[in-house]
């Protein structure tokens, strides 16, 4: 007789999972998959944070900026202190960047001879947390380039393009905890099973489709927007696109998650107040860029490839472009079309500050 245990589905954990991969890595000595078992140790502890946020005193800001001139918020802080926490002691990891961090750190235990470089965002979105939309945590896993290596310069190691990445991945703090991962084998996706505390399979292999219904953008800033953009958002209003339908979030890792299950256009553009783009490459647009590519996505920043750019901080800034192949390329063909021509025109402005105080009368 079969009992009910052996006819239910074996649940796939993610240990599980990034175990299966390492296999099919001949000289892989577990290390890595030790590594990556820090990060979703770390996830449970900031999801758990996050859900009973209005219950502990961790709403709110902490009364101090980042290195970008952030407000951080407590969570911002917490979510930075577990992730150094169940890295820190793993041994192979030499060096941490984060957003909440002004400088990459040498990670005491392992020092100098750590084989790994982990670079995150512990909190992304933080602006959403205290009405509780959704926020993720971004990060992304390089190994340390020897390459004239002097042994102590943190700052190069973190400073590869998002081509060298090993894994990069995401945790979405949403109405469930799910973590996204790839290290170059596709992409899957796991549910956080809250009662017996692990990541579950729920997605392998995700692809993207090639196009979807929907534009994510801050159209708020549209008028300081490039023309190439300008032009391609009228488009996707018109009846030939569909119309496409808006959402956006404002998370960057929830917009992403839509974006890659449902398909469709995410775009960050640079705008007057942040002329290079608002997001950061490292630890923003590198690994979500890996992800879109392993998911037959694409991601750039409307001029080249995200994963080739060369930072030149560890807090440098990129327009981002992501999502699906045939969106990206009617994006791509629009920038092409207008290169980099700002509008809005003088007159323009004019004419839309005479509205206002039109209207205002
Ligand atoms: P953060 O890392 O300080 O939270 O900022 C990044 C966030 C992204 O998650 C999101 O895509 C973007 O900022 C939203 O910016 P805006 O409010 O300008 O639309
Ligand atoms: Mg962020």
């Amino acid at each position: 007789m079969t009992t009910e245990l052996e006819s239910s589905p074996h649940p796939i954990t993610i240990q599980e999972h990034i175990l299966n991969q390492q296999r099919t890595h001949a000289t892989a000595t577990g290390g890595f998959s030790w590594l990556l078992s820090g990060i979703t140790q770390a996830a449970k502890i900031i999801s758990a944070s996050v859900r009973r946020a209005g219950i502990l005193d961790v709403l709110g800001d902490a009364g101090d900026s980042n290195v970008s001139g952030e407000q951080q918020q407590k969570l911002d802080i917490l979510a930075n202190k577990s992730l150094e926490m169940c890295l820190g002691f793993r041994g192979n990891i030499g060096v941490i960047a984060s957003e909440e961090l002004n400088e990459p750190k040498v990670v005491p235990k392992s020092g100098a001879s750590g084989k790994y470089v982990v670079i995150f965002d512990p909190l992304d979105g933080s602006s959403n947390i205290d009405v509780n939309v959704s926020v993720g945590t971004i990060f992304a896993i390089y190994e340390r380039d020897t390459t004239g290596f002097n042994g102590f310069d943190a700052v190069a190691d973190v400073l590869q393009p998002g081509i060298k990445q090993l894994a990069a991945g995401y945790i979405v703090y949403g109405s469930s905890t799910v973590m996204t991962y790839t290290t170059g084998n596709g992409v899957h996706m796991f549910t956080l099973d809250p009662s017996v505390g692990s990541f579950v399979l729920a997605f392998e292999n995700i692809k993207m489709p090639e196009t979807g219904k929907y534009y994510s953008v801050n159209e708020a800033n549209y008028n300081s927007f490039p023309k190439g953009y300008q032009e391609y958002l009228k488009w996707c209003k018109t009846e030939e696109a569909g119309p496409y339908s808006a959402r956006y979030i404002g998370s960057l890792v929830a917009d992403f998650h839509r974006t890659l299950l449902r398909g469709g256009i995410f775009l960050y553009p640079p705008t007057a107040k942040a002329p290079g783009g608002k997001l950061r490459l490292t630890y923003e647009a590198n690994p979500i860029a890996w992800l879109a590519e392993q998911a037959g996505g694409e991601a750039n920043d409307g001029k080249m490839r995200i994963l080739e750019k060369v930072p030149q901080s560890v807090h440098d800034r990129t327009p981002l472009v992501v999502g699906g192949k045939k969106d990206v390329a009617r994006l791509m063909k629009y920038m092409e079309m207008y290169g980099d021509e700002d509008v809005p025109q003088a007159s323009t402005k004019a004419a839309t500050k005479a509205t206002a105080k039109a209207v205002a009368k």
